[in-house]
């Protein structure tokens, strides 16, 4: 069967990731819409390397929970398109052979001058030189608010051509992912949702298995 599933910050939850509703959208004090913003990198580069560095080194300190793990198994069973909001790679180390990371990833920088793409050092810093141009306009490989997300093309074919999609603890209000529900229903796709509460989408879904992801994923990958 084609699958195609979109996971939010609610599936790395359990292994110990802040999702962004549990911190108030805050990080010291900041609004994160207000830190995941090109221009917040020109206004307070520090500040916005600082946000990517501590989160870096978080991903780097926690394990991928049984849900990851079961969307791995997943993939062997059934032809899975796996879309991930996250830019933590729990996905990758839970055993997923194929992640489209449409928000970018913590571990992959990126030169805002020449598009240059690298390992992205444990922690970046604003003097940082691009190792391809030499220009000092290094910045976290992340789709932030205004930008464009990645793979799009890609993505809206999965949607369309899915049997099944499914989303995975995310709170619905971020675009255009918000919108795939929507997008796939209107292909005729059946639509569901494993999430721990309500989303701002919910109606959207025809079925929703309400709970942690750690229990409901793998109940239902089973
Ligand atoms: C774009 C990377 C054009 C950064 C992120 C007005 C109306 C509509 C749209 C807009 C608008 N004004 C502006 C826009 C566009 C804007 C947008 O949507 N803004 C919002 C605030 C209204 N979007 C953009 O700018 C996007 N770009 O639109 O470009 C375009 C459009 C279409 C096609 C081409 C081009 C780019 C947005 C990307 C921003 N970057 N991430 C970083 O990580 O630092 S967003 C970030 O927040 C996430 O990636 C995610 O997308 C979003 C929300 O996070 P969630 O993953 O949902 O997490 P959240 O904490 O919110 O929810 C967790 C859920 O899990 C909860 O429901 C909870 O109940 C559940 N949960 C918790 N624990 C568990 C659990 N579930 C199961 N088990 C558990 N244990």
């Amino acid at each position: 069967m084609r699958i195609t599933v979109l996971t939010g910050a609610g599936i790395s939850a359990e292994s110990g990731l802040a999702t962004f509703r549990a911190s108030d959208g805050l990080w010291e004090n900041h609004r994160i819409e207000d830190i995941a913003t090109p221009e917040a990198l020109e206004r307070d580069p520090a500040l916005v390397h600082d946000f990517y560095n501590m989160r870096r080194q978080k991903a780097a300190e926690v394990q991928p929970n049984a849900a990851h793990r079961a969307l791995a198994k997943l993939a062997g069973a059934h032809d899975l398109t796996l879309i991930t909001q996250n830019v933590d790679d729990l996905h990758e180390r839970g055993g997923s052979p194929d992640v489209i990371h449409m928000h970018g990833a913590l571990n992959s920088a990126l030169c805002g001058s020449c598009d240059a793409r690298w390992q992205a050092p444990k922690l970046m810093r604003p003097e940082d030189r691009c190792p391809a141009c030499g220009a000092c306009a290094t910045r976290p490989d992340i789709v932030w608010f205004g930008e464009v997300p990645y793979h799009m093309e890609r993505i809206w074919q999965a949607l369309d051509e899915a049997e099944l999609f499914a989303a995975i603890g995310t709170s619905g209000n971020v675009y255009p992912a918000a919108g795939f529900a929507q997008h796939s229903a209107r292909s005729g796709v059946e639509c569901i949702e494993l999430n721990l509460e309500e989303s701002a989408n919910s109606r959207d879904f025809s079925r929703r298995i309400p709970g942690p992801a750690s229990r409901t994923v793998p109940e239902w990958v089973e």
